[in-house]
């Protein structure tokens, strides 16, 4: 072994140890709702160096990487056996993307990936890319992973080698090692992504969050996130869906909008994150939002707070797709914290802080979008006024204690 060899593997996996265990720092300005952490969580220089690197000298004599990773982003998210999991996209330099398991004992920082990435056969050999997984552990006792499955459009010119078909793609496990691959969702949309699985049955059926969409980038006529029920889950076909949450004009959800992560149950509904996106003069704004949906009825949203719940700032804001937040895992512990794990620009993983409580807070009480300049106008004007009522209630009752 030459010494050039070894000096490289030393520098490398001490690198790679150091940037590991760093310890994440919860950033102290925050705006009540959540906290961001200093550093991202997962990055392609987390990949583990088996996955790139030829560790025999006599075939890679320069310790040259032999496969190259690009990005690790919108990871899927579970609490399993104590480990807070992430079930990420890695990206390799070739482009194609696929899925691995990434474990910390605290959620915020030490995540380091399994020895292997996940392996599951082809539907029907019909893949050529896979992506954004969300992870849902369902009451029938199985852990379902669903994600969107890509391939070339059979219909495009022979010139055309953009246009693509996504569709949603399932699989299923027990321990996150062994997965089996279901048949793909039928839907009556002609493309699905972000199709996510309700994690109870509803009226003895599957239920499915899903994002019809007319082609491959637009979301066009179908769009918004759709709702439908399927008797089988080894055969899941949609008959109808149902827009629950549609884009509107001038929201930060106007162009397309998506569910993240599986709806977390609370008292007062089900809490849901999603990404919503918007048209600029630089491209597509991809941010993260709440809302609300009734215990009894899935299909209707109760509370809907106007805005963004978090948007990419500072460096976050740059990467592959750049201005893009984009979220399909969260965690709830039992104390009721809850980890948001959401991606920046294509790019990295990170993770914001929050609990139960806040977040519900934040949805239940945060004022709606009015739609118009002027009802924004009327709502602060509002909490102004209610705000000087306060101080002034607040001096009287000073005063009152003075005499
Ligand atoms: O590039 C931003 C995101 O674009 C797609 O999301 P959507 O279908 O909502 O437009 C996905 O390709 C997603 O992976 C990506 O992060």
């Amino acid at each position: 072994m030459t010494s050039i060899f070894k000096n490289r593997i030393a520098l490398l996996a001490k690198a790679q140890d150091l940037l590991i265990n760093k310890e994440n720092l919860k950033e102290e300005e925050g705006n009540g709702i959540f906290e961001r952490y200093k550093y991202p969580v997962l990055t392609a220089a987390h990949v583990p160096l088996t996955w790139k690197y030829d560790f025999d000298p006599t075939s890679n004599p320069y310790f040259m990487e032999r496969i190259g990773f690009n990005a690790v982003f919108n990871a899927g998210a579970i609490k399993y056996k104590g480990k807070y999991i992430m079930v990420a996209r890695v990206e390799g330099s070739d482009r194609k993307s696929f899925f691995a398991v990434a474990e910390s004992d605290n959620g915020i920082d030490g995540f380091r990936f399994w020895d292997y990435p996940i392996v599951f056969d082809a539907y029907e050999n019909a893949d050529t890319n896979v992506y954004d997984m969300r992870i849902v552990e369902h009451e029938d006792g199985w852990i379902y992973g669903l994600f969107c499955t890509e391939k070339r459009d059979p219909s495009a010119h022979v010139g055309d080698q953009t246009s693509a078909m996504a569709q949603c793609g399932i699989i299923r496990t027990k321990d996150l090692k062994n997965w089996h691959r279901l048949a793909d969702l039928k839907t009556p949309s002609p493309q699905q992504r972000n199709v996510v699985l309700h994690p109870e049955f509803v009226d003895g059926q599957y239920a499915f969050y899903t994002r019809p969409q007319d082609s491959f980038i637009e979301a066009g006529s179908g769009g918004g996130i759709g709702f439908g029920l399927s008797k089988s889950i080894e055969n899941a076909e949609i008959d109808h869906e149902f827009i629950l949450f549609k884009k509107e004009y001038h929201t930060v959800y106007e162009a397309k909008n998506g569910q993240g992560p599986a709806p977390i149950k609370t008292e007062k509904g089900w809490l849901h994150l999603a990404h919503g996106v918007r048209n600029t003069a630089a491209g597509l704004r991809y941010v993260l939002y709440m809302f609300m949906t009734d215990l009894n009825d899935l299909t209707k949203v109760i509370h809907k707070p106007g805005g963004y719940f978090i948007a990419p700032e500072g460096e976050e804001r740059v990467g592959d797709v750049s201005n893009v937040a984009f979220c399909n895992g969260w965690i709830l512990d039992e104390d009721g914290k809850v980890f948001i794990y959401y991606a920046s620009s294509d790019t990295r993983m990170h993770v914001a802080t929050s609990t139960l409580e806040k977040l519900s807070d934040y949805v239940i009480n945060t004022p709606e979008d009015g739609l118009k300049s002027s009802l924004t106008v009327d709502t602060i004007v509002n909490l102004v006024n209610k705000n000087k009522a306060t101080a002034l209630a607040e001096t009287q009752n000073n005063k009152s204690l003075t005499y």
